[in-house]
């Protein structure tokens, strides 16, 4: 075949194949938190493209080692990450990255962490504890996050100082509640690690 007459080798890739058009920046942005806490549901909540998942069923097999779902409904857990993107305009592209929630995947977490800008600290009230260790590993590796209390109607409330003081989070450190499954409400959790990671930036140059 003559390649010097095909249109594909004279046309260069097209727009729509690239990763980010031309003059836009991409940022790394991680959701984490304990099993079962919603970071899969917010990655496809608010992605423009259909989400990249790795869920797989839980069985038997992973009884005494695994988080059990219990009466929830859930029956699928993330193996790997979750992958996603959000256009906040056209300069700027988030991926979204979901970590998995069993603690036998949490080894990569450090590789998922590795070059991102912020993370969104998801936390159901019913298991605080959980994020004590993912906001340590945030802190050793200077990820800055937000805490977004994903609100499950069965989960108690709590006033957020009570929240800041029971995490031992500085002032400085937003919180915010959301709802998973709503793709607004996710967008304004995003929104706010965003006015927080322009805050801290403007700190340093100051
Ligand atoms: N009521 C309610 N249910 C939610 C909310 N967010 C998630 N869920 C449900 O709770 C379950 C947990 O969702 P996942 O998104 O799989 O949680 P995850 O954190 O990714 O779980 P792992 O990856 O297994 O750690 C799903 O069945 C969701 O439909 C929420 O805000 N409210
Ligand atoms: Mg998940």
């Amino acid at each position: 075949m003559d390649y010097a007459d095909s249109d594909l080798a004279t046309a260069g890739p097209r727009a729509t194949d690239m990763l980010l058009p031309h003059g836009a920046r991409g940022v790394k942005i991680v959701i984490v938190g304990g099993f079962g806490v919603g970071k899969t549901t917010m990655v496809g909540a608010v992605s423009e493209i259909p989400p990249l998942t790795t869920e797989e069923t839980m069985t038997q097999a992973g009884v005494g080692i695994d988080h059990n779902p219990g009466a929830s409904g859930k029956n699928t857990t993330t193996v790997a990450m979750d992958f996603g993107r959000i256009s906040i305009n056209q300069e700027l592209i988030l991926y979204l990255f979901g970590t998995p929630g069993q603690e036998r995947f949490w080894f990569l977490w450090n590789g998922i962490f590795e070059g991102a800008l912020g993370a969104i600290v998801l936390v159901d009230t019913r298991r605080i504890e959980v994020c004590f260790e993912v906001i340590t590993r945030l802190e050793d590796r200077r990820v800055p996050f937000v805490v977004a209390v994903n609100t499950f109607p069965e989960a108690p409330q709590y006033p957020v100082d009570e929240l800041r003081t029971a995490l031992a989070l500085s002032e400085s450190v937003p919180m915010v509640t959301c709802d998973a499954r709503d793709r607004a409400s996710c967008r304004d959790a995003l929104l706010s690690l965003m006015v927080y990671l322009c805050t801290l930036a403007a700190q340093e140059t100051v």
